[in-house]
């Protein structure tokens, strides 16, 4: 655990069901799934999360909805394994054979885990050739005929939601272990012992999730919830919108399915009880159901009872702006951490279209963008780079439209996932992929009709910079906007010409970046975490670089045409010294008093007015702020700090000069002197 890592004391509760709500149904000890004697089929199951100390959520939905049959519970023996996917093969091999090589080893699959899943399913099937290897999983899910004839150890391949299907594998599987009679199983491919490969008709999906007993109230993930940073919780299934780039709304189906309330707020009790910090909710719409209220109303009372969670992340729901913001705004406001995303991908009116997204209510970026100042929310955004229908140039535009808004904007080049519109429309569209990550399954998309492979990789390196500057560095909230209205800098002119400084500069911090401008398409994704050491290790050191990288380029070249460079020199203190504390000591005692940073600033323009989007004009004056920081960034989960970045924000409120405000401010003007003071409430 990495020195800085929360570690918080937990609260054990007890597993048994949740009696009060009921909704777990019987009292049955579902847990008697992973006894392991007198049991005559081992199954393992594994999955792999795509960040650190996530607890994933499928593999414990499969095994407690597969114990709920008595003779499963009675017979088989289910393991579960839930690492992170780059733990080493090793030592996955370990915890999966440490009691015995399992009869049935059954593997969830994203495109992040894939190909060590496949290295682990080869060894298995090597310690026992009569193994059954099951995948199932959206990287892999309905992808029969490929998927077999790169994996010769592989035998069955469930497609779709896997809960009733796993089931009835692993019944069949007690009926005959190495030739299990799957011809009538709906939902799933298989190999024949000829080679032959079979696709059984699509499985209905569950219209009631309560039937697939919570793994979290049964206990089955109690092992693993202390060791975990961020649990997921889903609270519906499907997506009403079928965008092309994405697996969700089209294999998944459209229709929205969703657990009861009752079961969720008993699963977000024991989350709560058992002090796990982050939370990240899988829904693809968050709010757009009413029950969705509740459980905002049902997190914020968790989080003044037993101070969890801190921080709920989540996909929200695209079809009413203001409900949304207003649901987010109160999770602000009761203490938890959670940002708005305005995930528009692009503003290219072709992108969207081939994109399926040109008319949803979130394009109205203007407008949610106010809602969000008006009620206090972070909003950050998403693009990705390289949609068909977008060249490089409209790509710098939707960057620039939605950096406008936005305090952070990540940007992703685009993957062809399988089962979507663009994975079936490659041919048509002048689609090229290639896969370069040893450690992922993911095909980028190198080219298209509207982007060469020069192209492509400029808006990587792009990107790079982005990571450093808007993502990892989110140094640039008020900077860019400035530049923008004092000297008509686009907003992409102070991100893009980051690569060639950086290459060619020899200070000291910009060494760290070198590497990835070189071989963008296989580091780019190890950027993010490049930002955040650097940080941790010397945050001034990445200040200053980005300092000496504005002078050398932006500002060097304003002072040429004769421009006021001073004005933008002030806005980037502005930035720096609202940028949020990295204190990162370890303390054990439990917090028992907020504390906080506050300094005070003169800054010779009126640059809240502007950062607060009320104003584009530059006011000049003399303004004095307090910046006052929220401390505690030490604690925020690691996997989500670039989440933490943006929360940890410094509020800033203007001290009026002229005021007869208490002597405490007075005093606080005249010390002026931007010194940090850490002072307890
Ligand atoms: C939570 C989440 C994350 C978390 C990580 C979660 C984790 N486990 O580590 C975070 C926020 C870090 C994340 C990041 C990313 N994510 Co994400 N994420 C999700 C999300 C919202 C939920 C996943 C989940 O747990 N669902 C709940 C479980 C129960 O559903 P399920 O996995 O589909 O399982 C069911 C069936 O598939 C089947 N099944 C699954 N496994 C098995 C195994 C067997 C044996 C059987 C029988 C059946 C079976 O049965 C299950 C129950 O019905 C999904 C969307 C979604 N709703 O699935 C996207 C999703 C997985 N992410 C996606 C993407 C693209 C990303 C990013 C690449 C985005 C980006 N551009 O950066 C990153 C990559 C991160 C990385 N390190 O590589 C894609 C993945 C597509 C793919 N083919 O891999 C998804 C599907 C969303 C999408 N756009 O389509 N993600
Ligand atoms: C898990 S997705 C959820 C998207 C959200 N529900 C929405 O409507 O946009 C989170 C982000 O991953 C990125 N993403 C999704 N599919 C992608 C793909 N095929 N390639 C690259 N990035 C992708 C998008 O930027 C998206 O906003
Ligand atoms: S990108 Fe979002 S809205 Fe579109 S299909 Fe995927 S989950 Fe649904």
């Amino acid at each position: 655990m990495p020195a800085d890592r929360h570690t918080a004391p937990r609260r054990s509760v007890s597993r048994r069901p949740n009696r009060r709500t009921g909704h777990t149904g019987d009292l049955v000890d579902l847990k008697a799934i992973m006894d392991e004697t007198g049991k005559d089929l081992h199954a393992c199951l594994l999955e792999l999360t795509g960040e650190q100390a996530y607890l994933p959520l499928a593999a414990g939905y499969l095994a407690a909805y597969a114990a709920k049959d008595e003779e499963i519970r009675r017979r088989v023996r289910i393991s579960l394994v839930l690492e992170h996917a780059q733990s080493g093969i090793d030592r996955l091999l370990h915890q999966i054979v440490r009691a015995g090589v399992p009869d049935v080893l059954a593997i969830s699959c994203q495109g992040w885990s894939v190909p060590v899943a496949d290295e682990i399913a080869r060894r298995v099937r090597t310690l026992n050739p009569d193994a059954t290897i099951v995948y199932g999983g959206n990287h892999v899910s309905h992808q029969g005929r490929d998927f077999f004839a790169s994996r010769p150890y592989a035998d069955i391949l469930v497609n779709g939601e896997g809960e009733e299907t796993f089931r009835d594998i692993l019944l069949r599987c007690l009926v005959d272990r190495r030739d299990p009679d799957l011809a009538d199983v709906p939902g799933l491919s298989f190999r024949t012992k000829t080679g032959e490969m079979v696709t059984t008709p699509d499985r209905e999906r569950l219209a009631n999730l309560d039937e697939i007993p919570s793994p979290y109230l049964h206990g089955l993930l109690d092992e693993f919830l202390d060791s975990c940073e961020t649990a997921l919780l889903e609270t519906n299934r499907g997506c009403p919108y079928h965008c092309s780039f994405c697996y969700w709304g089209q294999a998944v189906g459209q229709r929205l399915h969703s657990f009861s309330y009752d079961r969720l707020k008993a699963e977000m009790t024991l989350l709560a009880a058992r002090g796990i910090d982050s939370w990240y909710i899988c829904d693809a719409n968050f709010g757009i159901l009413r029950q969705d209220a509740d459980i905002v109303d049902e997190i914020v009372r968790l989080r003044q009872e037993y101070g969890f969670p801190k921080t709920v992340h989540t996909n929200w729901a695209k079809n009413s702006n203001q409900r949304i913001v207003e649901l987010c705004a109160k999770l602000n406001k009761g203490g938890v951490h959670s940002t708005y995303t305005l995930a528009l991908q692009s503003t290219t009116e072709s992108a969207l279209q081939l994109a399926n997204r040109a008319n949803m209510k979130i394009n109205k970026i203007g407008e949610i963008a106010r809602l969000c100042r008006q009620h206090g929310v972070v909003p950050r955004g998403e693009l990705i780079w390289g949609l068909p229908g977008e060249t490089y140039q409209e790509f710098l535009r939707s960057y620039d439209d939605l950096a406008e808004y936005t305090d952070a904007l990540s940007v992703y080049p685009l993957y062809i996932l399988p089962n979507t519109e663009y994975h079936r429309s490659q041919e048509v569209l002048g689609i090229v992929t290639t896969k370069v990550e040893p450690d992922t399954d993911y095909a980028y998309c190198v080219e298209h009709a509207q982007m060469t492979a020069d192209d492509f990789l400029a808006g990587l390196r792009f990107i790079i910079s982005n990571n450093i500057l808007k993502v990892g560095g989110i140094l640039f909230r008020l900077y860019p906007r400035v530049a923008w209205s004092v000297a008509g800098v686009p907003y992409h002119r102070t991100i893009e010409g980051l690569a060639d400084w950086v290459l060619n500069t020899d200070h000291p911090v910009a060494q760290r970046f070198k590497k990835y401008y070189r071989s963008p398409l296989t580091t780019h994704r190890q950027s993010l975490t490049e930002v955040w050491l650097t940080l941790k290790r010397d945050r001034a050191g990445l200040l200053d670089m980005v300092h000496q990288y504005l002078e050398a380029t932006v500002h060097s070249a304003l002072a040429e045409q004769g421009a006021q460079v001073e004005v933008l020199r002030e806005a980037l203190r502005f930035d720096a010294e609202t940028y949020p504390v990295m204190d990162s000591r370890i303390r054990e005692e439990q917090e028992s008093v907020e504390e906080r940073y506050v300094r005070t600033s003169t800054f010779a323009y009126d640059f809240l007015s502007v950062k607060h989007g009320e104003s584009r004009q530059l006011t000049p004056g003399r303004f004095v702020y307090t910046i006052d920081h929220p401390a505690g960034l030490w604690r925020y989960p690691i996997e989500n700090w670039y989440f933490g970045l943006l929360s940890y924000q410094a509020k800033v409120a203007r001290i009026q000069e002229n005021s007869t405000e208490p002597d405490r401010q007075a005093e606080l003007i005249r010390a002026g002197d931007h010194t940090l003071r850490k002072v307890s409430l």
